[in-house]
């Protein structure tokens, strides 16, 4: 007879092999103060991970909500499982398990908006975190919210059935200040520069454009409220995260003696540097490991120009290179060094007497990414590269440029990203990687262009360094390693470097 193995759930928490954590609280006794947009891998092994610590404290006003703006996959998941999930905290050797239980419920935006805002509008709600990815702030090339793009358009013309997270919010604070219910703090937790300003800027914008059309409806005027009276505190968020694979559930599963549909893979390495901002209170994060600061600037810089755009680098020249992960990547000689260069040319670009001790930092993440248990694909990194490659790396090589120092090993990333993307469908499979330029970039390189013609049509395309005066020189530097990578791939390129 086939036994069906039960699923974790709150009613089989208790059976699980000692030595899995387990939520020590009373999950019924949760109250609602978080409304996560994008639930996804990432936030469900960082911020709701923190959150698992304030209410096994006794901090119980801080359940999360979680929503998925697009697919009901994590809901689908999680709900059968109390919103219960399993993070594996693994290196390389070693795995500790733990299970969370921070989520309280989940939405699916795109099936019931209503109900999104709904949770957004309640005034148990008083923080907004989100994780929707670079992509989905909807920022054109230069820098301004992209107010041509179809889900803007919808969201400006049906307010109360939003798609994007810029609707929600918007409309959430409207009906609150509607309501007289105070407004909530919006807390950023995606890979952007000064991500909270950001945010902050996108929504005004986009606020600008409602009330436009709310001054003939007749709607709540919500802009000023947004630019004046609505918190956007900055934050720096880290740890690696590795998409879950089945045989990741199927070990999880033999380990717990239950399924879980969806667990989580991560790195012990963890970290949050929050700006101390939040009017209408907040869990107490800095007992459980938080950082709260006055300027997360220097550490956002930090994590974004020396963690990510070395990952950057690592997953284009990685896949070039025919590597799968990062651990195997890194543990390639060439690859190796080159990533030493290219944080010997970003860490001057960091600003100097903020305390930042960049040594111990790479040193740390050396170790991280040689860690041979997460097998974190080359390929999940070079998603998006178009949104990812302005704060990672384009930055740090304009800066360079002024102070005139050297910048080869940064522009070698951006001709890897080209090459790479240039490579699917022939020496990488179709479709390894996509970005939202997907299908102009594929035009573009199937035109075969020589290479300065190629990278100059990609700058523009994704606006890399905008107006910058010193952008044709970022051009002509990037196609000389393009020239290399076409002619005889890293090997050339990273020859040229002296490596
Ligand atoms: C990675 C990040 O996928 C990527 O682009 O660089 O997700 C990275 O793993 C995290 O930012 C680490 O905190």
């Amino acid at each position: 007879m086939l036994m069906t193995r039960s699923h974790l759930s709150d009613a089989t928490l208790q059976k699980l092999p000692a030595g899995t954590k387990i939520p020590a609280y009373d999950r019924g006794h949760i109250a609602p103060g978080i409304v996560h947009l994008g639930v996804g891998a990432f936030h469900r092994a960082h911020q709701a991970a923190y959150v698992d610590e304030c209410l096994a404290a006794g901090d119980m006003e801080w359940g999360i909500t979680g929503v998925s703006l697009r697919s009901p996959d994590t809901r689908d998941a999680l709900s059968p499982q109390d919103g219960l999930y399993t993070l594996a905290i693994r290196s390389s050797g070693e795995e500790e398990l733990r299970v969370i239980g921070s989520i309280q419920s989940m939405l699916v935006a795109p099936e019931d908006p209503g109900a999104v805002l709904a949770a957004l509008t309640d005034p148990h709600t008083r923080i907004v975190t989100l994780t929707i990815t670079e992509k989905a702030y909807l920022r054109a090339a230069g820098g301004g919210l992209d107010v041509a793009h179809p889900d803007i358009t919808h969201d400006l013309a049906n307010p109360q059935l939003p798609k994007t997270a810029h609707g929600f919010l918007a409309e959430a604070l409207a009906r609150r200040l509607a309501a007289g219910t105070p407004p909530f703090t919006v807390l950023c937790c995606d890979n952007l520069p000064a991500n909270g300003a950001t945010l902050h800027r996108l929504l005004t914008e986009f606020a600008e454009l409602r009330d436009a059309r709310s001054a003939t409806a007749g709607d709540t005027m919500i802009a000023d409220h947004i630019a004046n009276a609505v918190a956007f505190p900055s934050s720096m968020v880290d740890r690696i995260v590795p998409a879950t694979t089945d045989a990741d559930r199927a070990r999880i599963a033999g380990e717990l003696g239950v399924d879980d549909a969806w667990p989580v893979m991560t790195e012990p390495f963890r970290q949050w540097v929050v700006e101390d901002n939040f009017p209408a209170g907040r869990p107490d994060w800095e007992k459980f490991g938080v950082t709260m600061v006055g300027d997360v600037g220097p550490f956002e810089d930090m994590k974004l120009r020396l963690l990510n755009g070395a990952h950057s680098g690592v997953a284009y020249l990685g896949l070039l290179s025919g590597h799968a992960t990062v651990d195997r990547a890194f543990a390639d000689p060439a690859i190796r060094k080159f990533v030493d260069g290219l944080w010997a040319e970003a860490i001057p670009t960091l600003p100097e007497g903020a305390g930042l001790d960049t040594s111990t930092y790479t040193a740390e993440l050396a170790e991280r990414f040689s860690n041979t248990a997460l097998a974190h694909r080359t390929a999940q990194i070079a998603n998006d590269g178009s949104q990812k490659l302005p704060q990672r790396i384009i930055a740090s090589a304009l800066e360079c440029l002024e102070a005139g120092t050297e910048f080869v090993h940064l522009t070698l990333v951006v001709a890897a990203w080209i090459a790479a993307c240039a490579a699917r469908g022939k020496t990488l499979p179709e479709g390894h990687f996509t970005d939202p330029l997907d299908a102009a970039l594929t035009a573009l390189l199937d035109q075969q262009l020589p290479a300065n013609e190629t990278v100059t049509a990609v700058f523009d395309l994704a606006g890399f360094a905008g107006d910058h005066a010193e952008r044709q020189t970022l051009i002509e530097i990037t196609a000389v390693h393009l020239v290399h990578l076409r002619r005889d791939g890293p090997t050339l390129a990273f020859a040229a470097l002296g490596i």
